[in-house]
């Protein structure tokens, strides 16, 4: 077992559980890291387990979109860059799998899920990448969300996720700017190289406001998350720093953002209200992508069936080599 907290052998009085509480809160609310070891609420081990593992399984069902574009970047370099992108996001979800791990569930467990539809990923890897565009798209949009969210996250009460998103964001922020480039490239291109990037913005400006996740009335996690230092903003504040940041960048490539309601009020850019029927219906596994990408990850899983076996083989014989000598 993991922690301390798995192990207690002895069931727990109501004074002993009261007093651990009372220093697990007194630990979150000094800014201590919580570390697998600790006693912590099963509530909070609870809403950990949940996040760390659907922001993995994010990272994995993530690099589907743009590993879409592997064999058909437009040049040598372009394809060079993407596969490095891709294969970052593929140890991210690795990194997060160990995170969620040190709670105490396996990462056979979460993968189980994630196969079987029963686990959540983020609503943006459900869309579609139509044009080589799109990649810039996802590279500005997507990972300017998924900095925008993260970076706080680094300072999350859970050491483990607190340290995996630390060399995350570092990355993250590398994948935006290679989004951005492909994006001002297209911009100042032919016409026709234009028009694909504001295609691009039309088709993914929306469904990144949704990465935030539900408006925080409508947020069940929200306000414990918050009170046990997991998230540092809501996802509406995160949503109008993403929007903040991100108009200017727009003016600067020259292209539209796609909605009629946008606005200055001098101190933020006020936007309009994000489809959230369509939200709801992506959640719910009736997305544009949602049957195709789960079918490619069960594929993946099985083709890679004999590499999993092949590497319980060569650890067993190492084993045995070792007990020999
Ligand atoms: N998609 O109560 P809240 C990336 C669910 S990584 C799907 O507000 P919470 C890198 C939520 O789980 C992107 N489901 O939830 C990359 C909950 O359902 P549950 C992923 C969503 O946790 C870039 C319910 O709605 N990032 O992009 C979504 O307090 C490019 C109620 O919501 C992370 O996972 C959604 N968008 O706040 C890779 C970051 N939003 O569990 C490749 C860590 C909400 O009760 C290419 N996660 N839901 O059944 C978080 O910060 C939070 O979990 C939020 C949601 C902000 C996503």
């Amino acid at each position: 077992m993991y922690t301390q907290g798995l192990d207690q052998a002895e069931p727990l009085g109501d004074e002993d559980l009261s007093r651990l509480s009372e220093r697990f809160e007194a630990k979150v609310a000094a800014e201590d890291k919580v570390e697998p070891t600790d006693w912590m609420p099963d509530a909070y081990r609870t809403l950990l387990v949940r996040q760390i593992a659907q922001h993995a399984h994010s990272e994995i069902v993530g690099m589907l979109p743009e590993g879409n574009w592997l064999s058909r970047a437009p040049s040598l370099r372009r394809k060079g860059i993407l596969l490095a992108k891709v294969q970052d996001e593929a140890g991210h979800g690795l990194y997060l799998y160990c995170a969620a791990e040190t709670l105490g569930i396996s990462r056979d467990e979460m993968v189980e899920q994630l196969l079987a539809g029963t686990a959540k990923y983020s609503s943006i890897f459900n869309y579609p990448t139509l044009t080589w565009a799109d990649c810039g798209a996802i590279g500005w949009l997507v990972d300017g969300a998924a900095i925008m969210n993260q970076v706080p996250l680094c300072r999350c009460s859970y050491g483990p996720y607190a340290r995996a998103m630390v060399r995350i964001c570092r990355e993250e922020s590398f994948h935006q700017r290679q989004g951005f480039e492909i994006m001002t490239v297209l911009s100042q291109g032919t016409p026709e190289q234009k028009a694909m990037a504001q295609d691009a913005l039309d088709r993914w400006w929306w469904p990144s406001l949704m990465m935030f996740g539900p408006p925080d009335a409508q947020s069940t996690h929200n306000d414990r998350s918050m009170r046990w230092k997991v998230k540092r903003f809501t996802n509406d504040e995160l949503r109008q720093k993403f929007v903040d940041m991100t108009v200017p960048q727009a003016h600067f490539l020259g292209l539209t953002v796609p909605d009629p309601d946008l606005s200055y009020n001098g101190e933020h850019w006020v936007f309009g209200e994000p489809d959230w029927s369509e939200f709801k219906r992506v959640l719910s596994g009736d997305g544009p992508c949602n049957r195709e990408r789960l079918a490619a990850r069960n594929k993946a899983h099985d083709d890679g069936a004999w590499v999993r076996e092949a590497a319980v083989a060569h650890a067993e014989k190492k084993r045995s080599r070792e007990r020999v000598a």
